[in-house]
């Protein structure tokens, strides 16, 4: 997240607390007695330089045959975006995929990406301005798991999100019926929402994709305690914490950790947090689900289910979803 002030649109500005966040977040997560930190932090730019590479290893499925479904679907996809409609990203991150749908969408009155990061919204403006310059690019800088207001220019317009990634797959289940259930305020009775949603699969195979041979995954958690030597005056021997991705078949759900090789003391802003040898930090969730499974999950959200693609494989899925 960057601090910088936008002296573009008045709608991208920067959010004021970014760093005490960061602060205030790893302080409170290494003080509970189970430790964690939120996995909003893996994404400082080293980390989303980290992730971008992830998202090319072999053993990491969801990105490329995400973007297979989406290329191989783009059509009827995009069927559900009439003339006039406006498309609403969730998260800018991930410009190729939104390219993809554009591509189809042929008179969609505006493209609003919203993310809390400035420097994210003005180069997803000025990509999406290139490629398609008689698109309307509306940037909304905010948190889209609050009530936002959507630019007046787009009342009364017929609205479908896009939130792909399999980013639902952070949260807890409580937290994504809480969060879709934000979205389908947000599109409005009617609005529709493309999602991406990663699948239940062979353990090991899930394994492999958060614990890669090359260690970039491992690379990407250890990032976190880099960041926290760069950020927070921390003294981290980021040699002395392991990367861990396990699966969790309960919660159906693979969990990140940080492992302390040994009994070892490390300094945050000036308070010491001890660590015993074998001691976890958790730094991610990454829940997977069936179709019927998140059919569910979206219908206590007040979606109904519209449409469903996998690839032959059954790796990944797409849904499109349409508000009560
Ligand atoms: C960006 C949350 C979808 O869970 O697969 C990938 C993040 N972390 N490898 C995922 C991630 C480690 C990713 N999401």
């Amino acid at each position: 997240m960057t601090m910088a002030a936008d002296t573009g649109a008045g709608t991208i500005e920067a959010q004021p607390h970014a760093a005490s966040d960061f602060a205030n977040s790893v302080l409170a997560g290494l003080s509970a007695p189970a430790k964690s930190i939120p996995c909003r932090f893996l994404y400082d730019a080293a980390g989303s330089a980290l992730f971008e590479k992830i998202t090319e290893l072999p053993e990491y499925y969801p990105t490329r045959t995400e973007m297979r479904i989406l290329a191989e679907r783009a059509d009827d996809i995009a069927r559900g975006a009439a003339p006039g409609n406006v498309l609403i990203e969730f998260g800018s991150g991930s410009s190729l995929k939104t390219e993809l749908l554009l591509a189809q969408m042929h008179e969609l009155y505006a493209y609003v990406p919203i993310d809390i990061s400035p420097a994210a919204l003005r180069d997803a403006r000025a990509r999406i301005a290139k490629r398609f310059p008689r698109l309307k690019v509306l940037p909304l800088c905010g948190d889209f798991s609050r009530p936002l207001e959507l630019p007046a220019e787009i009342a009364g317009r017929p609205r479908l999100g896009f939130f792909p990634g399999s980013t639902i797959g952070n949260l807890s289940e409580p937290a994504a019926v809480k969060l879709l259930a934000n979205m389908a305020g947000i599109l409005g009775s009617g609005g529709r929402l493309i999602i991406g949603v990663d699948l239940k699969k062979d353990v090991r195979r899930l394994i492999r994709a958060y614990d890669d041979a090359d260690g970039v995954t491992a690379a990407f958690n250890l990032n976190l305690l880099k960041r926290a030597n760069r950020e927070l005056d921390a003294d981290f021997d980021v040699d002395q914490f392991d990367h861990l991705a396990t699966y969790d078949d309960r919660h159906g759900r693979i969990d990140l950790y940080l492992v302390s090789q040994a009994d070892q003391t490390v300094n945050v802003m000036g308070q010491a947090i001890d660590f015993q040898a074998g001691e976890r930090i958790h730094t991610e969730h990454s829940h997977k689900y069936d179709i019927e499974g998140f059919h569910a999950l979206g219908r206590r959200a007040g979606w109904r289910p519209v449409e469903t693609w996998t690839d032959a494989e059954a790796l990944f899925s797409v849904h499109v979803l349409e508000a009560a």
